[in-house]
């Protein structure tokens, strides 16, 4: 693994991707972020035995060789994959879990089948409601809990990928190879890696990664009555300049990413002036759904002081990255305008 990377744990491996490597559009492979519950396999495993089964609230249960789901009509599609504690560290009240700052997102061109049309090879009952993942990871500790995760089957029919490349290149080890769920759109819990097993079920998946984490709750609620984490929010990044960075007068350009799960984004202001005027950034590069969108602000600064700079997405459906973040205990979804702000001096 490139040694770039911000490693918070190796076992699990947990590592986020450096400032710099999400300045591009794609983000390199080997500088991902990687984000695991259990155990990596230490080698790949061989594609001639590996199979995928379908089973559950199906007419015609399924075990697919890797050449079966190659045989499937191929698509490619960008989609920016956010793990659902990114930028928790960046909080002002502290919650639980791996301390990411920015990096726990990126954005890849994935390869690979659609899930509703293997699905329909195997013909859905109509009492299936939901479609669980299992992959082949062994459980890290004594508890010996596995990582399995259930998605809607409306999501699962209308735009999920089971993907077997990213960028160009077969799904690397630690991404899930060979192949991974991607539920375009929502964040990383809900893209189980080494597929093994797709179950159709009538109700979610139980267990310790549906009913205990992943959920947004607050201090003192039984966390399985808080909300599944699934789309990914609305939220802008600011890749330069970089927080605490000292600058001579005269022109700063100012960049960035902005992302909003399902939707589109429509719009990032910036703020030189910590929030008391806004302007509209421009947009640059590629614009596809799922993907996100970079976007910059040629800033002119004449006189020397302390700035803080803010960014403000807004997305299709008119929908405004907040202010400051939704606390929740387990620290989901941070999309404060706040939390994100970067300081810079000007001598
Ligand atoms: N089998 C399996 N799939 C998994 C995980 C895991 O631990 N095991 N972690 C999930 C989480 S929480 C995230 S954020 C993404 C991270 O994907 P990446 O490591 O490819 O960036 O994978 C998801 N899929
Ligand atoms: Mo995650």
């Amino acid at each position: 693994m490139d040694k770039k990377m911000r490693v918070m744990s190796e076992r699990p491996l947990n590592a986020e991707t450096p400032l710099v490597s999400l300045q591009s559009w794609i983000t390199a492979n080997d500088v991902f972020f990687k984000r695991n519950q259990g155990k990596i396999m230490s080698a790949p495993v061989s594609l001639d035995s590996w199979r995928l089964s379908i089973q559950g609230l199906v007419a015609r249960p399924q075990e697919l060789s890797f050449a079966e789901i190659l045989a499937y009509p191929k698509v490619e599609i960008a989609n920016t994959l956010e793990c659902s504690g990114n930028s928790r560290s960046l909080l002002e009240k502290k919650a639980s879990g791996n301390p990411w700052t920015i990096g726990g997102v990126g954005n890849a061109v994935w390869g690979g089948v659609r899930l509703a049309d293997v699905l329909d090879e195997a013909g859905v009952d109509s009492q299936a409601r939901h479609v669980s993942f299992e992959g082949l990871d062994k459980p890290l500790g004594s508890a010996g809990i596995k990582f399995i995760r259930s998605i809607p089957i409306t999501k699962a029919l209308d735009s999920t990928l089971l993907a077997y490349e990213m960028n160009g290149e077969p799904l690397p080890l630690e991404h899930g190879f060979p192949l991974r769920a991607l539920a375009l759109g929502w964040t990383g819990a809900n893209c189980v890696k080494w597929l093994s097993t797709i179950t159709l079920q009538e109700e979610p998946q139980e267990g310790f990664f549906m009913d205990k984490v992943y959920r947004e709750f607050q201090k003192g609620e039984d966390p399985a009555s808080g909300q599944v984490v699934t789309t990914i929010n609305i939220k802008a990044v600011i890749t330069a300049p970089e927080n605490g960075s000292t600058h001579t007068p005269g022109s700063v350009i100012i960049r960035g990413a902005a992302y909003a799960g399902e939707a589109d984004v429509a719009r990032v202001a910036v703020s030189v002036d910590d929030g008391a005027t806004w302007e509209d950034a421009a947009f640059y590069g590629p614009h596809e759904r799922y993907a996100w969108r970079r976007w910059e602000f040629q800033w002119t600064v004449s006189e020397p002081g302390e700035y803080v700079i803010l960014a403000r997405a807004t997305d299709s459906k008119g929908r405004v990255q907040p202010d400051s973040a939704h606390w929740n205990v387990l620290g989901y979804g941070n999309n404060g305008i706040r939390e994100h702000a970067v300081a810079i001096s000007v001598r």
